[in-house]
């Protein structure tokens, strides 16, 4: 369900019920239709009208559809109004994606930090029905005993248990941090994207890692790091990151911060585009934004648009970037040595290129506690 707003004209709405869609369908579930509505401003009890409500009510239940998905935000409240209508499990655009991180956290600093999110803000939202649905289908389910328990509990239990999801978090933090400091020297490329650009396929293609890549969205919920060779015996760690999306729910991108962090304590970051995506520009626009927001230095991006094997026209340096294709490995030597020479200078000779790089002193206080092997600077 979408809601078109003067703001926000049907066709961008249109867009993101694609994902919206896309979103679902990477948890498992089938979409068996779709709606969107024209207002000029929300409607506080239920988002959209009155009439509209019935309706999706009633073709809810002639579909037999176990869950309805708002691509906008729901208020805790404005979900309980829905469900009175709607005779089944009413979540959000937010909601959805808290879900599917959920499914795909594997390591426990990506669970930890899902779950961190939840308790943090989607958890007063998620409805009876759908944590009961969310288990059905095979999702993980809220942290802890019962959904129900779980959902009654009263803040101060809450609040406990955000603080210890926070002290797990730091100490998993702290571990990493001792894995940073052995790997210090070797500078590090970060991949960042917004989601499906094809950033694992890349990762792989790099350093012959088994990263798994998949047609799903967010595949990938933890950095992975992995040494790769540029060739001439340049050596650099390349690091797989999550991936954006449109309306990533903040909270969400706030848990997932010291993993995101990978990316600000790069000497280089590859900024993935999926070229052959109809709304590449969108999503293009996307990553940049989300990249300022994190404090990355912009002359330290690199935009690398994918998937050229699908747009054959595209060859060589485009819109400011390089083109190439993970899948059949086109343009990734070009790419490697582009990247060598920018990290290690024209000499290639192992040691880090000086001079420009001096900027990354003005990044914002994360990177202070990097090695200082790797942060050379011209005297
Ligand atoms: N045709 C084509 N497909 C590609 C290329 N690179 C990746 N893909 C496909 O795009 C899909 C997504 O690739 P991933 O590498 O998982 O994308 P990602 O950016 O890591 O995605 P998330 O981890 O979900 O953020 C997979 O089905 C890949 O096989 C490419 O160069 N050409
Ligand atoms: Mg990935």
């Amino acid at each position: 369900m979408g809601l078109a707003l003067p703001a926000q004209p049907a066709g961008v709405v249109e867009e993101n019920l694609d994902e919206l869609a896309e979103l679902a369908r990477s948890t498992g579930m089938e979409v068996v239709g779709r709606s969107i509505q024209s207002r000029r401003s929300p409607d506080r009890r239920t988002l959209i009208g009155r009439g509209k409500v019935s309706e999706i009510a009633r073709v809810a239940a002639e579909a037999d559809a176990d869950v309805v998905i708002f691509d906008d935000d729901l208020t805790p409240n404005q979900v309980k109004n829905l469900e009175e209508v709607i005779e089944c499990a009413v979540i959000d655009r937010s909601a959805l994606i808290l879900d599917l991180f959920l499914r795909q956290a594997r390591t426990r600093e990506a669970r930890t930090q899902v779950e961190l999110a939840q308790l943090e803000y989607q958890l007063p939202r998620l409805t009876r029905r759908w944590t009961h649905l969310s288990r059905q289908v095979g999702g993980i389910g809220v942290r802890g005993g019962e959904g129900e328990t779980q959902l009654e509990a009263d803040r101060r239990m809450l609040r406990t248990q955000i603080k210890q999801l926070r002290k797990a978090l730091s100490k998993i933090e702290r571990t990493r941090e001792l894995h940073r400091r052995r790997r210090s020297g070797t500078p590090i490329v970060a991949l960042a994207g917004y989601t499906n650009a094809g950033k694992s396929t890349l990762f792989n293609c790099c350093t012959r890692a088994g990263v798994r890549a998949e047609k799903k969205l967010f595949a990938t919920l933890d950095s992975k790091l992995r040494k790769g060779f540029l060739g001439e015996r340049a050596t650099v760690i390349f690091v797989d990151t999550v991936g954006f999306i449109r309306k990533l729910p903040h909270h969400l991108v706030a848990s997932f911060r010291s993993t995101l962090e990978e990316i600000l304590r790069a000497d280089l970051v590859l900024h993935v585009v999926d070229q052959s995506h109809p709304q590449w520009r969108e999503h293009m626009e996307v990553g940049h934004t989300v990249l300022a927001d994190l404090g990355v230095d912009m002359s330290r991006v690199l935009l690398v648009f994918n998937k050229m094997d699908r747009c054959p026209s595209e060859t060589g340096a485009v819109h400011g970037g390089l083109a190439v294709s993970a899948r059949t490995g086109e343009g990734v030597d070009f790419l490697k040595a582009h990247v060598r020479d920018r990290i290690f200078g024209h000499a290639g000779d192992g040691r880090l290129a000086g001079g420009k790089r001096g900027a990354r002193t003005d990044a914002p206080q994360q990177v202070s506690h990097v090695g200082s092997g790797r942060m050379l600077v011209d005297p």
